[in-house]
């Protein structure tokens, strides 16, 4: 006999979840304006997007009899994003180990649930993020929040800091009424995000968002996007600070009621700014394995430093810039000769690389740097 609907949302709470709603296992209409977006190009080189748009648009294409939805949330609500030393923030969802992990096993945990009450095996499918599902619009229609004009579900008593996470099932589930609260008037997110990326309530170009720039983007980070990158390393989390919203969520000491998996990572805690940026890849293998920030790659991450350090303006990180200058990386001494540039465009050590360097981008990074003198 299937379990009762009572009975899954307490063994999801069980497992973790601070929220968990039932909706329908397929997007709606939220499917046609992700193709709207993919057609406008704003997944950049988010490529993975555009490969399983089908997947994407009907979850019954590869996971077939599911009906329903079992929303899941856990807010990850935290008084401040990383500040790493010597400068550099990473995002608050990023300071951990990496959370696919941990919530991952709390989703399998209700698999696992469902099956021992009587699903079949492989009736049932999960995910968190790396799956091919608009995992906010399935929120959205399960009420576990109402979507906002950052493009982020808001659970009105918690806030916008929301993993999400869901549980598709062949159970014929009581679908939940749609959240109540909405954004009304507010526009802080579109007005404070430092790259106007959210070009209009609910759409948000990805190329121009900093969560993309600094994790998703392979090369170079556009010229024109890094000074409004200011000292966020990987990730940002200016449309949520300003959210009246996130004052609902986890109060008090909210750190210490996160779990072990969600406190600062020590490599997090470790490196300072300028060790980021000279990372070796012994470091970034041995030390940063099972954080979400190996999803920058070592490259994108030391790229992120350089960019963060000329935005600080800080003249002590110059001799570790003036090395990069003759890395091993392209991409890494382009934007070590833009950081240079924003700190003392003088540096001789401009003009030596110059003369040595061969690579195209790079060449133009330091005719950029040397133009400002
Ligand atoms: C690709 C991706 C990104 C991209 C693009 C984000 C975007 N807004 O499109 C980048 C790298 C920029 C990114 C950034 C972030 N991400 Co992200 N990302 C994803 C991922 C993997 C896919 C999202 C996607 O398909 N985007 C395409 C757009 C079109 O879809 P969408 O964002 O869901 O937008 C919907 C609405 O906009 C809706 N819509 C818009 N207008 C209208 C109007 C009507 C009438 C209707 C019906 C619908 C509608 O249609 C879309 C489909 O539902 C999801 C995980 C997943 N599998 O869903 C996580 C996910 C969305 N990301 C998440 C997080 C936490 C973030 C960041 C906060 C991380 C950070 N601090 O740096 C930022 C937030 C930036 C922002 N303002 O959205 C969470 C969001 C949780 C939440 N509470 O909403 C998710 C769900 C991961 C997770 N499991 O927790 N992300
Ligand atoms: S994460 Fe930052 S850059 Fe991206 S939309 Fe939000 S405020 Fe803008
Ligand atoms: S800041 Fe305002 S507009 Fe943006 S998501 Fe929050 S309530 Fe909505």
């Amino acid at each position: 006999m299937a379990p009762s609907p009572t009975l899954i949302r307490e063994f999801a709470a069980e497992a973790g979840f601070d929220l968990v709603r039932f909706g329908p296992a397929d997007p709606g209409p939220h499917g046609d304006r992700f193709a709207e977006w993919l057609e406008a190009g704003r997944a950049g080189e988010m490529d993975y997007l555009a490969q399983n748009a089908e997947k994407i648009r009907n979850p019954t294409s590869w996971a077939p009899g599911v009906r329903s939805a079992i929303s899941l949330a856990y807010d990850y609500g935290t008084a401040d994003p990383v500040r790493i030393e010597g400068g550099g923030r990473i995002a608050r969802y990023a300071r951990g180990r990496d959370y696919h992990r941990f919530l991952g096993k709390a989703t399998k945990r209700i698999r696992a649930f469902l099956e021992s009450e009587g699903v079949p095996h492989g009736d049932t499918k999960v995910g968190t993020d790396a799956v091919p599902i608009l995992e906010r619009a399935l929120a959205t229609r399960a009420g576990l929040g109402f979507l906002a004009k950052s493009s982020g579900v808001i659970a009105p008593a918690h806030g916008p800091y929301l993993f999400l996470s869901e549980v598709l099932t062949s159970l014929e589930l009581p679908f939940d009424d749609p959240a109540s609260g909405t954004c009304g008037t507010c526009t802080r997110c579109i007005d404070a995000c430092p790259t106007s990326a959210i070009v209009a309530p609910h759409e948000l170009d990805a190329r121009r968002c900093l969560s993309y720039t600094t994790i998703e983007l392979r090369g170079s980070i556009p010229t024109e996007l890094r000074k409004a990158q200011g000292d966020w390393l990987f990730g940002c989390d200016v449309c949520l600070e300003v959210c009246p919203f996130t004052r609902h969520g986890r109060s008090g000491d909210a750190d210490a009621t996160l779990p072990p998996e969600l406190q600062p990572h020590p490599a997090i805690e470790s490196f300072a700014l300028v060790g980021i940026l000279e990372l070796t890849e012994a470091e970034w293998e041995e030390q940063w394995v099972g954080t979400a920030i190996r999803r920058a790659r070592r490259t994108g991450m030391r790229r992120n430093a350089a960019v963060v350090l000329g935005n600080l303006g800080d003249g002590e990180a110059l001799p570790a810039l003036e090395r990069a200058l003759a890395d091993d990386d392209p991409i890494v001494r382009g934007h070590a000769a833009w950081a240079i540039g924003e700190i003392d465009p003088r540096s001789g050590a401009l003009d030596a690389r110059l003369r040595a360097e061969n690579d195209e981008t790079v060449v133009a990074e330091l005719r950029g740097a040397l133009a400002r003198r």
